[in-house]
């Protein structure tokens, strides 16, 4: 089956042409999906047109915004329902480059049942990125590996290929987070799984038009949640190691 690159978009009418241009380019067999919340600026306009015109491009209509999560559930379930594999995340502004695409597709095809295209690996780059949004992205990639323990180097990338099995083998209706927490729990829920994971490094510019939607609750949402998830990780080993123990000690004589 075709591949799906599913693309949330909210507020992209400038940017979301051209990455489409250039994924249809890249990747002429993939289907695209955009998965629109109700855009004003006539980016749900702009993605009929463009599915009128091209039987690979298909749209997403969603009623409000109600951020990136929720975005790419509806997204995996209308790719799983229509049986594509595997299915692809990538956003509408530019930064993740359509021609770093075919690198991400063969990390699947060798094995991979999830593969993230990582800034943080050996590689792996982001451009014209300011200062504060890389220690964002440092700072909470740190905090998530001490507080979770993935293994993973850029758990908050938003540029990942998943086979249409693991996403089958999650369950996504257990997924809590919405904004960029969303990535995070995906990861968890697939080293849960027993996921293969592979970061291919790649390189990540700044968007060139519009704005980002990142903002304080969605940080806020993300500590939040890390915070719990690792306590609760930390807890259930403690408990688990003095269940053991006592376990030994009733088992002695
Ligand atoms: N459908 C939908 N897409 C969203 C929402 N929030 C962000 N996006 C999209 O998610 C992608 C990443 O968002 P972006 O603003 O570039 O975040 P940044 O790169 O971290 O600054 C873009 O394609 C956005 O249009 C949302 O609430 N709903
Ligand atoms: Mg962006």
């Amino acid at each position: 089956m075709p591949a799906l690159v599913i693309i949330p978009t909210y507020n992209e009418r400038q940017s979301l042409p051209g990455v489409v241009a250039r994924l249809r380019r890249a990747v002429p067999a993939a289907h695209v999906l955009v998965a629109d919340d109700a855009s004003p600026d006539g980016t749900g306009e702009w993605s009929d047109a463009a599915a009128a015109a091209d039987d690979h491009i298909h749209v997403l209509h969603r009623v409000a915004k109600e951020g990136l999560g929720k975005a790419y559930l509806a997204g995996f379930a209308w790719g799983l329902e229509g049986g594509f594999d595997p299915l692809v995340e990538m956003d509408a502004d530019g930064s993740h480059r359509p021609e770093q695409l075919p690198s991400l597709l063969a990390a699947v095809d060798s094995g991979a049942d999830l593969a993230i295209g990582s800034r943080w690996v050996k590689g792996g780059e982001v451009v014209n990125w300011p200062r504060r949004r890389q220690w964002l992205s440092r700072g909470g990639n740190f905090y998530v590996s001490v507080m979770l323990g993935l293994g993973v180097k850029d758990a908050t990338a938003g540029f990942r290929v998943y086979r249409a099995s693991l996403l089958r083998a999650l369950g996504l209706d257990g997924v809590q987070a919405h904004g960029y927490a969303f990535q995070v729990d995906m990861t968890r829920a697939a080293r849960r799984a027993g996921a293969r994971v592979v970061e291919v490094p790649i390189s990540f510019p700044e968007r060139e038009a519009g704005v980002s939607k990142m903002s304080g609750s969605i940080v806020r949402e993300a500590m939040w949640l890390v915070t719990k998830w690792g306590l609760a990780r930390w807890w259930g080993a403690l408990t688990g190691r003095r269940r053991e123990a006592e376990a030994k000690a009733q088992a002695q004589p």
